[in-house]
């Protein structure tokens, strides 16, 4: 299969380019090296120092043989994408090319409005080039379980809902209620998504995913092919951020008392999944909604695990109380339904989230006096209310 990834020099871009070459699917990637930039303007830097894309293109070379065809361009530009799909000539096309953090779309409002134009926009100009080129092309867009918020209803694998309203039945599309400008933008994608498929038949598959954890996937087996690794207040996703916290002795940033629950899973589990809902296409003009994670935790049952795997290491770590910087509930019902993946075959977890936590932690201490360098840039600073 030819799948051509947006966002490939991502945290999940480049280790989804890696699976699928090892699985022998040709791909091609573009990137305009965002969030490299942004990460930068926020006095920060990957855990892992990541080589530049000429060098990770022949780093595939020399350690897996393969070729990768790695596009630097800004999806929000039409030709850039318009162009790539008519010459790379997909049968898939993974979308993952977005400002992908809650607190950087809540800056100001000039983040704010990025975070909408960059998103919207790279979408729609997806959903055109689509269109034009080959309708028949299948589009994995990387939505987020934060669509939905924290309902107190079992979150579904479906774009809709029956709903009584004023005594009349109808179908719905399921409510959202997202918790940031970033989580709104990937909802008003899922609309913008939803209405070009009713209209052009466009298959979708519009992933819902929980935040993702770890270092490594089968294909990482050299430091050449580490992917990217956020950890500052800005970018950090909360268990990897506990996991660079107890490296540095630093107490684990829990918000509050630690009562919300997210759906988690590791950066293998989300490749396995991704090939997965990839090899095995929707019907042609279906849109079909995935609820992709393995395990629900609090952030707090997550520091109490990142506090007994450290301290296994050897690592002294106590669980702070950090204000909570969001607009959050303190406590919430929370169960999305998960039946799609493990139809396709996923088997979940399946790794153990002490044992990846061990593995992030060797790999993160090897770099320990970067991480220290980066220090001043872990504490939240950017409050939902400001
Ligand atoms: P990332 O920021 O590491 O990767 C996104 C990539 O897209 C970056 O390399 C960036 O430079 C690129 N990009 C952004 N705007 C672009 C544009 N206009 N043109 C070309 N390239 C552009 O983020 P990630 O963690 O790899 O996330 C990938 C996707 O998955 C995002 O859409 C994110 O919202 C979603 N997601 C991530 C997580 C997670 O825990 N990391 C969880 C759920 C969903
Ligand atoms: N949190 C802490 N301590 C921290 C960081 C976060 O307690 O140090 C809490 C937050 O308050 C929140 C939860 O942990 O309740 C998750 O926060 P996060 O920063 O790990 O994740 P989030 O901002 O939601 O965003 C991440 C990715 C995003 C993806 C989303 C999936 O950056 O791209 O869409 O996870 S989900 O959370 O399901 O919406």
């Amino acid at each position: 299969m030819r799948v051509l990834i947006l966002g490939m020099d991502g945290y999940l871009g480049w280790p989804l380019a890696l699976r699928l070459l090892a699985r022998g699917h040709e791909v091609a990637g573009i990137d305009n090296l965002y969030t490299r930039k942004a990460v930068e303007e926020v006095g920060s830097a990957s855990a892992l120092p990541i080589p530049s894309p000429e060098e990770r293109v022949h780093a595939v070379r020399d350690i897996m043989g393969k070729d990768l065809d790695f596009i630097i361009g800004d999806i929000t530009k039409y030709s850039v994408l318009n162009k790539a799909i008519r010459k790379f000539k997909p049968d898939t096309v993974v979308h993952f090319a977005e400002q992908r953090s809650a607190p950087y779309s809540m800056i100001d409002v000039k983040h704010a409005n990025f975070t909408m134009r960059n998103n919207l926009s790279g979408t729609l100009n997806l959903i055109y080039a689509v269109k034009k080129a080959n309708p028949k092309v299948h589009v994995v867009k990387m939505g987020t379980m934060g669509e939905y918020g924290t309902p107190n209803f079992d979150i579904p694998e479906s774009a809709f809902v029956d709903a009584q309203i004023g005594g009349k039945s109808d179908r719905i599309v399921v409510p959202k209620w997202a918790g940031s400008w970033y989580h709104w933008s990937k909802v008003h994608d899922t609309n913008n998504l939803l209405f070009a498929n009713k209209v052009w038949g466009i298959t979708t598959t519009d992933i819902m995913q929980g935040p993702v954890y770890g270092t490594r996937t089968k294909e990482i087996t050299d430091d050449r092919l580490f992917t990217r690794f956020d950890f500052d207040g800005v970018w950090g996703t909360v268990f990897n951020r506990y996991c660079v916290e107890s490296v540095l002795g630093m107490p684990l940033t829990q918000y509050g008392k630690g009562g919300q629950t997210r759906a988690f899973l590791s950066l293998e589990d989300s490749m396995e999944s991704l090939r997965l809902l990839i090899e095995n296409r929707p019907n042609d003009g279906e849109y079909r909604v995935v609820n992709q994670f393995t395990e629900v935790y609090s952030v707090r049952e997550l520091a109490l695990i990142a506090k007994e795997v450290a301290s296994k290491n050897g690592m002294s770590v106590e669980i702070g109380e950090v204000d909570n910087p969001r607009v959050e509930a303190n406590e919430h019902y929370y169960k999305p339904v998960h039946d799609i993946l493990p139809a396709l075959g996923l088997k979940s977890p399946t790794r153990n989230i002490r044992d990846e936590m061990g593995v992030i932690l060797k790999d993160l201490q090897k770099h320990k006096s970067r991480l220290a360098e980066y220090k001043d840039a872990i504490m939240p600073e950017v409050r939902w209310k400001d």
